[in-house]
C-alpha cells in the first residue's frame, strides 16, 4: 500500500508527465516534452537534430508503456500508475526498481547533461524544470537540496539517491522528494 506521502508525489510525478494535463499520460505527452526541449536548445522543425530529440522522448514513451505493459496505443490513467508504482516501483522487488530508476537516471543525464561533464549543473537542472513545465520557483531550492555535498553539481549517485528517495521514501523531510519541484501542487487534474 502507497502512504499518503508516496501517493501524493507519485501523483506529482504523474501530472509532470501529463504535460497536457488530459488525465491520461501518452506518446504526445512525450512528444510535447520533445517539442519544448527543442524550442529550449533552439532546435527548428525540420532540422536532424529537432527529430532526433523528439525521436529520443518518443523512445522514452515507448520504454515507459511496455514496462507498464500497455499496447502500443495504449495511455495510462492516475489510478493504473499508482497502481502499478505500487506494486513494481514502491513496494516491488529490487531488481524491477532497479531496472525502471537506473533508466531513468540514465535519461536525465542523456538529456539534461548538455556539456556532458557527468555532472547536472543547476542551470541544466532548470531545463528540465522547462522541459516538463514544472513551477520554476522551486527549481533552485530543489537543486540545493539533491546536491548533497554541495559542490554545486548534482553526481549520478546523487540524482540516484534522490530518486530512490522521490519513488520510495515515506519520509517527508528526505531530499529528494524535491527532484521535480513542489509535490503538494497538485491541483492540475485534481478538481
Ligand atoms: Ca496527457
Ligand atoms: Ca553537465
Ligand atoms: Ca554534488
Amino acid at each position: 500500500m502507497l502512504t499518503d506521502l508516496q501517493r501524493k508525489k507519485l501523483t506529482h510525478y504523474f501530472n509532470v508527465l501529463d504535460v497536457d494535463s488530459n488525465g491520461t499520460i501518452e506518446q504526445k505527452d512525450f512528444v510535447n516534452i520533445g517539442e519544448n526541449l527543442c524550442v529550449l536548445w533552439s532546435f527548428k522543425e525540420g532540422t536532424e537534430e529537432f527529430d532526433a530529440c523528439v525521436n529520443r522522448c518518443t523512445k522514452t514513451w515507448i520504454s515507459f508503456r511496455e514496462f507498464m505493459g500497455k499496447p502500443q496505443d495504449g495511455h495510462a490513467a492516475l489510478e493504473e500508475w499508482l497502481e502499478f508504482a505500487d506494486h513494481i516501483i514502491v513496494n516491488g522487488r529490487e531488481e524491477l526498481y532497479e531496472k525502471h530508476v537506473n533508466k531513468i537516471a540514465q535519461e536525465i543525464f542523456d538529456f539534461f547533461d548538455t556539456d556532458k561533464d557527468g555532472f547536472i549543473s543547476l542551470d541544466e537542472y532548470i531545463d528540465l524544470f522547462m522541459a516538463y513545465k514544472i513551477d520554476i520557483k522551486f527549481s533552485a531550492r530543489s537543486f540545493t537540496k539533491l546536491d548533497r555535498n554541495q559542490d554545486d553539481f548534482i553526481s549520478r549517485a546523487e540524482l540516484l539517491q534522490g530518486i530512490r528517495e522521490f519513488f520510495r521514501s515515506d519520509d517527508e523531510n528526505a531530499p529528494g522528494n524535491w527532484l521535480f519541484g513542489f509535490w503538494e501542487d497538485i491541483g492540475k487534474t485534481e478538481n
